[in-house]
Order: structure tokens, then C-alpha cells, then sequence
């Protein structure tokens, strides 16, 4: 056994220079025979030392043969702590475990410093809502499960895999709420219930749930600015209930002309309606049947957040906010001007003929909005659960009126407002028409902002209708390769046309004020199959709206099995979008446009590939040139065209054929960048390089 005298010495010896591998030997065989005997020899050994130990000689040789004992044993495994801690303080042991652990720190050093840079270079992911297309869903319309001849909740759950199918992850379902359908479903009775029409809130739960299981999202309507006038407020408030009668916008108004002043509805009629339980009038920005709600009111203000949190805690993933720009009035209530101040002031004007400089986009809207937005932040701190608003405003010539619902750097408004213009691509249809169109949103757009594309809607006619049916492919894939969001409403991916509907048929309320503006045409049920109702019902008698009679060759079973068909070229322009970094977040950029073709490029920095996309929207075939775009090689490869014929031509850029409605999607190698010349006119949402050697997408 060792004591504390041997630690001394050891220690002594172990700092001692003299050293020698001879003496070395004999200590290990020494020890061997030690580490080898048994309890007895040990007591023998102890012996042996203490009698060495004894007889150290005082000049000093003694001691030295002692420290060559002691020193001649390296450490090993089994070695006492004590003795170990007294070898460690040698240099040959200190100096490599202090290089070994500056080292190490230096390594945790760059790994922390690596990995903040990559994270400050990255560039956001791209959320879910821009990832995919918009698709929208008219329930009435998309399919009835249960044989009633309109659509339903159920109905919607039959067919998720469509959206699988087309690669969309994003779904915006038009409203289902409690509703008299007076507006069908844009009067809502009950803001927390589901229409008995559509189904019940089980089947709502089911079809988020079912949506969520598939890793969809579901989008909602919010209609905050009127409710049914068979709400439950609107009751009270009309009796002058003490904390409902101001949720409404009441005024004293003459019972035999109840005309305030020259305010008109949406649907054509005035803005006001006398009602006899309160003996005022109220406003109606819509139907009589939809009042509006008083959001100078904070109770109705916190009500319509209470309505939000109450989808939001169910899961739904954003919401499409409803005419928005009507939520507030001037409290002053003086009419509004004449477009024509010749006309006399006591005429009836329509809405067109008035400036609604009191009715739409009063100050305090983004507010609302912005608080809105607030509300769904809360909701969206959880990990890919963000909340996502859109907003609905046609404000038509004042594009700068729609920016603003894009809120500001430092306050967040909607994800982005709808963008309506390309709705207007049917009355000019030529490559400069659309890119002006095009151009006037994205050279508005506030820096850093994403766009969507719009091209029809249950508010306006298919655009297939209007554009004429040769021009829906070339619209599908100016919406699908332009940067942003592309809006899609049911049945634009299998090219469905208006349906016609005889005056007796008349369905929508704007129809029965005046056929023109009716919008039973663009609501006709979605025809999935050549069989009866187009696979939309089994009802026996009739759908609620007529299917279109060109169903038995416009469906979605038909075109699944027909490679060249809209619905096969809608599919495969999704997928590209996905797969294809230029499209998804590259530069785009407007190369050309003439009376037929309209021309761009996406291309994205430090990428071989980029792609040009030549869309022909006039009535001509034409050969288009661009040998002046010295960025592009001579030949480029046809990736798809929507005419006949398959991908993989090569044609040179000086020479690129289109015929009326053909779109063309090319690919081309180039080392030179277009947005890069001084002249150039692109836009980028995110500046966003990718670097080939690590496959890493950076900021730059
Ligand atoms: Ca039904
Ligand atoms: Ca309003």
C-alpha cells in the first residue's frame, strides 16, 4: 500500500530530470513482479521499500535510486487517481491536453459561427401560401354528397385528392355559415354555425381534419361588414336592445322616402331601408337583407375578434376578408358626388356614377385590419401553423388604394390584397394589354411584398367565357409561371365556360336587379365526369344552378386520361412552379411584348438554367425575335408549349413560333444575368443566390 511519505517522493522524483529508459525497465519489471504477487509477497514488497527507503544515502545517491524506483513507473490504466494527477502536470502530458482543449473550443467556436451565418444568409422559406396555388371553392357548387342538387361539406371531403392531384395545398372555401341565402351565404345569420345546407360542424371538423391529414390548408370567408338582418343583433339592436342598438348604422329618415341622402347598394338599389319596429332606416352597402355593421361600435369590434379566435382555435388556417374596403362610412353621412355633376343631383345614380369618397376605404379601415392581423398572429406562433390573410377590394383604377392593404414594413396588414386587374385581360387581349396589366402591379407592389394573380372569381364571368376558350391555356400558364400566388376558382383547370341561364332561372340576387350582372353564369356546378349532373349530383330532378352541356367533354375523368388536355397542362405547370427554383423565387422579367406575345424570363442568380416564357394572347400566329436579348443563347429548349407537340424541340431565339393562344415554356443555360443590365426592368419578391458547390440557397 502507498502512503502520504510516497506521494512526496514521487512527486519529487517524478519532477527529477534524471530519467532513464534502462532504469525504467527495472522499475516496470519490478512492478510487474509487485502488480503479480500475492498478499504475501505484497507484505514482502513492503518490506523491500521500507528497507530501501531507510537506506538513503545522505549525499544523495540514495535518494536518486529512489526517484529511479518511483519514476520507472508509467502510468497506466488502474493507476491510482493521486498518482495519475502527479504525471499530468508534466509537460509532455499538459502542454497536448491544453492544444487538445483550445481546440475544441475553437471548434464549438466556428460550429456556432457557421451556423449563424447560414442561418442570417438564408433566405425565408417560402410559406405554404406561396408555395402553392390559391384554389378557390364555390361549396355550393363543387359537390353534393347527399343528392339535394348543391354542394356540401361531404362533398368537398370526396374529393381532396383532386388537389393532390394538381399539386395545390391551398384551399379557400367560399362561406358555409348559418345564412337565409339571400346572398347565398354572404348574409350570415350565424358567424359560429354551419348552414344546414352545407352539412353540420362535425362535418366541418372532418373535412379541416381530413384537409390537415393530406397537408392542406383551409381558408376561410370572414364577412365582417354586414351580417343577415335575421341575425340575432340585428333583432335586438332594431328594438333598441341597450347594448345592441348601435351594432347597426340607424338614421331618422322619412318612413314614405327613406332616402338620407344618394348612397346606392352594391346591387343597385339605396343604401337605405326604413324599418318599422325602429322607425329609423339602416345601411345597406349590400341586399336590405344584409345590414351593416357599425365598427365605430369597440362591441362590435371585439364581437367580429371573438368570431376570428373562434375558427382560428378550430384550426382553420387563414382567412379571404370579405369587401373590405366598405367596413367604414363617414359618420357625416353627406352624399356622395356625381362622376357627372351635370346630371341632375335628384336622379337616381347607379354605383358607377358616383364618387364613393364616403363609403369605401374611410380612414380607420387599416386599423381594423391591422388588429385583425394581430389577433392572427397570436395564432400563428406555432411552428408551420402561420395564418394567412388575403383581402378582397376592387378599387380598379386606384391601384394605390389596393397597396395599401399590404400595411407597411413595420405593420403587417394581409399577406397581399387580391390583385383583380388580369380580370380585365379579355377587353384588350394582346401581349402589351397584358403586360401592362401585369406591370402595373408589380411596379407597385412595395418592395419585398409578394404578388398573387386573379382570373376569376364567383363575382365575375370565367375568364375561358370572356377570353374565349382557345385562351384558357395561355392564361393558366401566364398566372402559374408569373411570380406570386395564382388564384385559382374551381373548374379554370379543365377551361370551364359560362353557363346560360334563362331569366326565369335567375338565381342571384345581383341577377334579379339586373340580368347583366348576375353571377349564376360563373357558379354552374363543377363537372367531374361525362355521367349525370357531370358526376357534380345523383339528384333526379334538378341542380340548384344548370351544368354546363359541354360537360360530357369538359371533366376533370375525361381530361385525366388525355395527356394534352387544360387539366394535364394546369398539373404540369403546378409541378414545374414547385420544382423549379427560377419560378418559384427568381427574377422576373418583361423581355418583349407586340400585339400577340408577351415575353419574360425567370431566372435566379448562380443557377445554370433559367426560362423564358413566350404566351401569345392575339389573334395570330406569329414568329417572335429576340436575338436582341444578348443574355439568351441562340438555341433555347422547349420545356412545354400548350399546342401540340411535346417538349424537348430546340428553336432558336431569333425564331420562336406561337400561334394565337399558344404558350411556350423554354429553358435555357446562360452564364449573363438579364436583371442585371443597366436597362432592365425585373423584380424580385427576396433577392435570393444559389450556391452549386454546398446546393445552398443565400441571401444576396
Ligand atoms: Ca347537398
Ligand atoms: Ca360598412
Amino acid at each position: 500500500m502507498t502512503n502520504g511519505n510516497d506521494f512526496v517522493e514521487l512527486e519529487e522524483c517524478i519532477s527529477n530530470p534524471g530519467f532513464t529508459e534502462h532504469g525504467a525497465e527495472e522499475s516496470r519489471d519490478s512492478t510487474e513482479k509487485n502488480r503479480g504477487t500475492t498478499e504475501e509477497n505484497r507484505e514482502s514488497t513492503e518490506e523491500t521499500r521500507d528497507s530501501t527507503a531507510t537506506s538513503v544515502d545522505p549525499t544523495g545517491g540514495g535518494q536518486q535510486d529512489a526517484c529511479t524506483e518511483y519514476t520507472q513507473i508509467k502510468p497506466y490504466a488502474g493507476m491510482p487517481k493521486e498518482v495519475l494527477l502527479l504525471y499530468s502536470s508534466q509537460a509532455r502530458y499538459r502542454v497536448p491536453r491544453q492544444i487538445l482543449f483550445w481546440l475544441l473550443i475553437l471548434c464549438v467556436l466556428a460550429l456556432v459561427a457557421l451556423t449563424i451565418t447560414v442561418i442570417a444568409l438564408s433566405p425565408p422559406c417560402l410559406g405554404w401560401w406561396r408555395a402553392s396555388p390559391l384554389y378557390q371553392i364555390y361549396p355550393r357548387s363543387f359537390r353534393d354528397s347527399d343528392g339535394d342538387g348543391v354542394g356540401d361539406l361531404k362533398g368537398i371531403i370526396e374529393q381532396l385528392s383532386h388537389f393532390e392531384y394538381l399539386n395545390i395545398k391551398s384551399v379557400w372555401i367560399s362561406p358555409f355559415y348559418r345564412s337565409p341565402m339571400r346572398d347565398f351565404g354572404y348574409d350570415v345569420e350565424d358567424f359560429r354555425e354551419v348552414d344546414p345546407v352545407f352539412g353540420t360542424m362535425q362535418d366541418f371538423e372532418e373535412l379541416l381534419a381530413q384537409m390537415h391529414n393530406r397537408g392542406l390548408k383551409l381558408i376561410m370567408d370572414f364577412i365582417p361588414n354586414h351580417t343577415s338582418d335575421r341575425h340575432r343583433w340585428f333583432n335586438l339592436s332594431r328594438s333598441r336592445d341597450e347594448h345592441y342598438k348601435d351594432y347597426y348604422l340607424w338614421t331618422d329618415c322619412n318612413a314614405t322616402a327613406p332616402r338620407p341622402n344618394n348612397w346606392v347598394s352594391v346591387f343597385g338599389n339605396s343604401s337605405w331601408t326604413y324599418d318599422e319596429v325602429r322607425g329609423q332606416c339602416y345601411l345597406h352597402q349590400f341586399l336590405k337583407e344584409q345590414p351593416d355593421l357599425n365598427f365605430r361600435n369597440p362591441h362590435v369590434r371585439r364581437e367580429m375578434i371573438d368570431i376570428l379566435r373562434f375558427w382560428l382555435e378550430k384550426g382553420v388556417d387563414g382567412f379571404r376578408m370579405a369587401a373590405v374596403k366598405r367596413l367604414l362610412e363617414a359618420s357625416h353621412l353627406r352624399s356622395e358626388p356625381l362622376t357627372d355633376p351635370s346630371k341632375p343631383p335628384e336622379a337616381f345614380p347607379s354605383q358607377w356614377e358616383l364618387h364613393h369618397d364616403y363609403t369605401t376605404s374611410q380612414l380607420g379601415l387599416h386599423q381594423l385590419l391591422q388588429e385583425w392581423r394581430a389577433e392572427m398572429d397570436v395564432y400563428s406562433r406555432e411552428p408551420g401553423r402561420y395564418r394567412f390573410m388575403v383581402t378582397e377590394s376592387y378599387d380598379h383604377e386606384e391601384v394605390d388604394k389596393t397597396m395599401m392593404y399590404y400595411g407597411s414594413p413595420l405593420v403587417k396588414e394581409s399577406d397581399f390584397p387580391f390583385n383583380f386587374y388580369l380580370l380585365d385581360l379579355p377587353r384588350n387581349p394582346s401581349g402589351l394589354w397584358v403586360q401592362h396589366l401585369v406591370l402595373l402591379w408589380m411596379s407597385n407592389m412595395p418592395a419585398g411584398r409578394w404578388p398573387n394573380w386573379v382570373v376569376g372569381n364567383h363575382d365575375n364571368g370565367r375568364i375561358a367565357s370572356s377570353a374565349g376558350r382557345g385562351y384558357t391555356r395561355v392564361i393558366n400558364m401566364l398566372i402559374l409561371t408569373l411570380p406570386g400566388t395564382p388564384t385559382t376558382y374551381y373548374g379554370e383547370e379543365i377551361g370551364m365556360e359560362n353557363i346560360n341561364i334563362p331569366h326565369s332561372q335567375i338565381q342571384d340576387p345581383a341577377g334579379k336587379y339586373n340580368p347583366s350582372a348576375g353571377r349564376d353564369p360563373q357558379r354552374s356546378p363543377m363537372q367531374w365526369t361525362g355521367d349525370m349532373n357531370a358526376g357534380f349530383s345523383n339528384v333526379t330532378n334538378a341542380t340548384w344552378l344548370p351544368v354546363h352541356p359541354d360537360y360530357s367533354s369538359v371533366n376533370v375523368e375525361t381530361q385525366k386520361a388525355d395527356s394534352g388536355s387544360v387539366l394535364a397542362q394546369y398539373r404540369l405547370l403546378s409541378r414545374l412552379r414547385q420544382s423549379e427554383l427560377p419560378l418559384q423565387r427568381g427574377w422576373f422579367c418583361p423581355v418583349h411584348a407586340d400585339t400577340n406575345v408577351f415575353s419574360f424570363l425567370r431566372e435566379l442568380d448562380g443557377l445554370d438554367h433559367a426560362f423564358l416564357v413566350l404566351l401569345n394572347f392575339g389573334k395570330e400566329a406569329t414568329v417572335t425575335d429576340l436575338s436582341a436579348v444578348a443574355e439568351l443563347p441562340d438555341w433555347l429548349t422547349v420545356v412545354m408549349t400548350t399546342a401540340s407537340g411535346a417538349g424537348g424541340r430546340r428553336l432558336p431565339k431569333a425564331s420562336l413560333p406561337s400561334e394565337a393562344g399558344e404558350g411556350l415554356v423554354l429553358q435555357y443555360s446562360s452564364g449573363r444575368r438579364y436583371h442585371a443590365r443597366p436597362d432592365a426592368r425585373c423584380f424580385v419578391s427576396e433577392k435570393a443566390c444559389y450556391l452549386r458547390v454546398v446546393n445552398l440557397l443565400y441571401k444576396c
